[in-house]
């Protein structure tokens, strides 16, 4: 190895499963390449695509550079600023507004997924630095799901992928690794190669289940239904696991009683299986276990998206496939959990005024902001966001976004949404910055140090925040509570507690910088069979879903109704060669990231009257785009699939919220798979 590189640890921070630790190697300031880390024991070295790509991303010829204003908003007209005069713009309208309306509540944060790392928590940490303030909580990713195993087993835990060595059954339900989380594809061929039997249950003939022993293709959100039909196999053939049962759930005679009002017939038609295609499920839950159920976050994007997250609990329950190693429902977990959080914790003295936030559903912003109006919101802060192109109704939000005073958006690209903003900031990289980054997936946590000089005029969301805090206190002592004194590694050494170090087997932050390291989660979820419910069982019947308006049973099939005038369902997968909005402008990747094309089953075309490699025209309830087709066996005729991604999309969603998320996200989860189109020839 070349030894005049300097070598420096990174770690990805993207909304990714793998959060992948990289090593940086830089010669006279300037990044020069980058690796996966072999440290790291769950990504062990390898990196994605994007993850290879990251040098073009950091040095991309779009990438920006200074503090830029335009003016009028939406012009083009991009006028360079200096970093004094945008934050004392900023500024100085955060005073107006206070003095206006009496407290900070026409202040607006709007912040995802752009980068997950502890220390981005900083705008959030500002924002409940100075009272009351609006904020977008939700999420867009998980909430049915999070609150289906909430109320079946009372938390979200997953195993360690070194588990599923000893499944012997796999069940990718509606994820599609090959694409979403790349490192649990080593992890599943392991166990195929000892063995063990995968099968994907997807409406998409995906690459996941092309590497897979078996796929049932459903139809979009009929899950609950195909779910009961197993069950009711299992219960006609007395499959089930009556050890398991009597220990480990409550409700199961009420279970039995109520799964007999459901026909065998209506469940098979709801999902479009055949009896043979339920027998070879309920076998292979019952007869070839553990069983390890992987549930993705795209089957559970639907207006039954939790409903049909708890049937599957529920399957899982019944079959004894919980607990035991190579067995268990694997979700998302929030290792997250782990850290203090102080970045949040600087508040407002008590008696001055209370931290309390106005929420506004993220996955209904617009709407919801515009109900906001005691005091309006005038003054919106976008960061690590692409709204304009991840959103539902878009026309309204534009609307939305043309009644605000002043825009602000932190970004690393000039997006739709920067295009919409009067200011920009430019932000840092992970190359660039401290920051400290966990898994919604995996165990293990790492830490991000700077390698490199912030790329021109760019400063980390952290670094903005400390600016903005510092200014406004110029103003009025105590004004913002956010300190702008603390150093980024002070923030990190405030974020470790003597258990997490415990856990981590460590005594400093600092060790961290020779390798990430594993925290000692159980390496089985419910190893332990205490579950967090009421009863401390599972529950097949829950009080607590009753409580809140919804089935007391998972196994509760919920049809989606179609429009007759949008009869198709739309599927806007997540791809490999972008995170969201993320990445589609590396240049390695416009080749792959062509044109946006809509597949269509050839017997639909059929009857369509489409040509293969046409245009055509994709119509929903809230908007119409011409795009071409191309025929596809990966899809069945009920279901359309678009890709790659198409910026203007989402202009097509009207926002139609899941069934669940508001337990444990603040938020009902946003059904975006309920994409109901029609597609017409151009010659119509
Ligand atoms: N490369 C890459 N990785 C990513 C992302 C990315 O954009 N690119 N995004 C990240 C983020 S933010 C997220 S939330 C995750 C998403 O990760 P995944 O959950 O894997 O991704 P999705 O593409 O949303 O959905 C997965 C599968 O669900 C299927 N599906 C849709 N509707 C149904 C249904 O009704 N029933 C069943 N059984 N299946 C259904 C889809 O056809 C798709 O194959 O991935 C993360 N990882
Ligand atoms: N049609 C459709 N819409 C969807 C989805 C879908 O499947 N289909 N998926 C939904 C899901 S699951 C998700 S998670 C959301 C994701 O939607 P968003 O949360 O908007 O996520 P991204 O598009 O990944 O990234 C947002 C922006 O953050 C910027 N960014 C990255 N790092 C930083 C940083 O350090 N600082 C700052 N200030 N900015 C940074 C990136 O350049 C990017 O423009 O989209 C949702 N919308
Ligand atoms: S996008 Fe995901 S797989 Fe790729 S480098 Fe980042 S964390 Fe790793
Ligand atoms: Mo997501």
């Amino acid at each position: 190895m070349d030894n005049s590189f300097e070598i420096t640890r990174h770690v990805c921070p993207r909304n990714c499963y793998s959060a992948c630790s990289i090593l940086g190697f830089t010669k006279n300031g300037h990044l020069e390449k980058v690796t996966g880390d072999p440290a790291h024991g769950y990504t062990k070295g390898l990196l994605c695509a994007k993850g290879y790509n990251y040098m073009n991303q950091v040095y991309h010829q779009e990438r920006l550079k200074y503090p830029m204003k335009q003016v009028p908003r939406g012009s083009g007209r991009w006028q360079r600023i200096s970093w004094s005069e945008a934050i004392e713009t900023i500024t100085n309208k955060i005073i107006e507004l206070y003095e206006r309306y009496g407290s900070h509540l026409s202040l607006a944060l709007n912040k995802y997924s752009g980068n997950m790392g502890v220390l981005h928590h900083a705008m959030e940490g500002f924002f409940n630095g100075l009272g009351k303030t609006s904020r977008a909580t939700g999420n867009p990713c998980w909430a049915p799901g999070m609150d289906a195993l909430y109320f079946d087993y009372g938390a979200c835990q997953t195993s360690d992928m070194e588990d599923i060595h000893d499944a012997q059954t796999i069940i990718l339900w509606g994820v599609n690794p090959v694409w979403t989380s790349i490192h649990s594809m080593n992890y599943i061929y392991e166990a195929q190669k000892r063995g063990a039997k995968v099968i994907t249950i997807d409406p998409i003939n995906t690459e996941s289940a092309k590497k897979s022993d078996a796929f049932i293709q459903v139809k979009p959100g009929s899950d609950g239904s195909l779910a009961v039909a197993i069950a009711k196999y299992i219960v006609d053939h007395e499959l089930y696991d009556l050890e398991f049962i009597e220990k480990h759930t409550v409700g199961w005679n009420e279970l039995k009683e109520h799964i007999q009002q459901f026909s065998m017939d209506d469940a098979l038609r709801e999902c479009g299986q055949s009896i043979g295609a339920i027998q070879y499920l309920a076998e292979r839950l019952c007869r070839d276990k553990p069983v390890t159920i992987w549930i993705g976050f795209g089957m559970q994007r639907n207006m039954n998206g939790g409903q049909n997250v708890r049937a599957i609990n529920s399957l899982a329950a019944m079959t004894g496939n919980i607990g035991i190693k190579g067995s268990g429902v694997q979700f998302g977990k929030r290792t997250t959990e782990k850290f203090t959080f102080q970045i949040l914790n600087y508040l407002q003295k008590d008696g001055i005024e209370k931290n309390e936030i106005r929420t506004i559903d993220m996955n209904d912003f617009a709407l919801d902001v515009q109900k906001q109006q005691d005091p309006p919101v005038k003054f919106l802060w976008i960061t690590c966001r692409n709204l304009l192109t991840q959103s539902s109704n878009i026309k309204q939000l534009k609307e939305v976004l043309s009644a605000m005073e002043l825009i602000v958006t932190v970004e690393h690209f000039l997006t739709e949404t920067v295009q919409f903003s009067d200011i920009v900031l430019p932000a840092t990289m992970l190359f660039e910055e401290w920051e400290i980054v966990s898994s919604y997936w995996h165990y293990w946590i790492s830490i991000n140090q700077p390698a490199i000089e912030p790329y021109y005029e760019s400063k980390s969301d952290l670094e903005i925040a400390r600016l903005l805090s510092k200014k406004l206190n110029e103003y009025k002592e105590g004004f913002s509570a956010f300190p702008s004194h603390l150093t980024d590694e002070e923030f990190i050494d405030q974020e470790f507690t003597d258990t997490l170090y415990e856990q981590l087997h460590i005594k400093n932050w600092r060790e961290l910088l020779n390798g990430p390291k594993r925290v000692d989660y159980p390496k089985t979820a419910w190893e332990d069979f205490k579950f967090q419910t009421p009863s401390g069982k599972i529950e097949l019947y829950s009080f607590q879903a009753k409580r809140n308006q919804l089935s007391p049973f998972g196994l509760e099939p919920v049809e989606l109704q179609m429009d007759p005038h949008y009869p198709y369902t739309l599927l806007l997968n997540h791809e490999p060669f972008r995170i969201n909005s993320q990445f589609l402008n590396l240049n390695s990747f416009k080749e792959i990231n062509q044109e946006p094309s809509v597949y269509l089953h050839p017997k639909l075309a059929k009857e369509k009257n489409i040509q293969h490699d046409t245009m055509v025209k994709l119509l929903s309830k809230s908007g119409e785009i011409i795009i071409r087709a191309k025929y596809s066996y990966d899809v069945q005729k009920q279901t359309l699939l678009l890709y790659p991604n198409h910026p203007l999309i989402n202009k097509l969603i009207t926002f139609t919220p899941s069934d669940m998320g508001q337990y444990m996200t603040g938020g009902k989860g946003n059904a975006l798979n309920n994409l109901h189109v029609n597609i017409e020839n151009l010659s119509n």
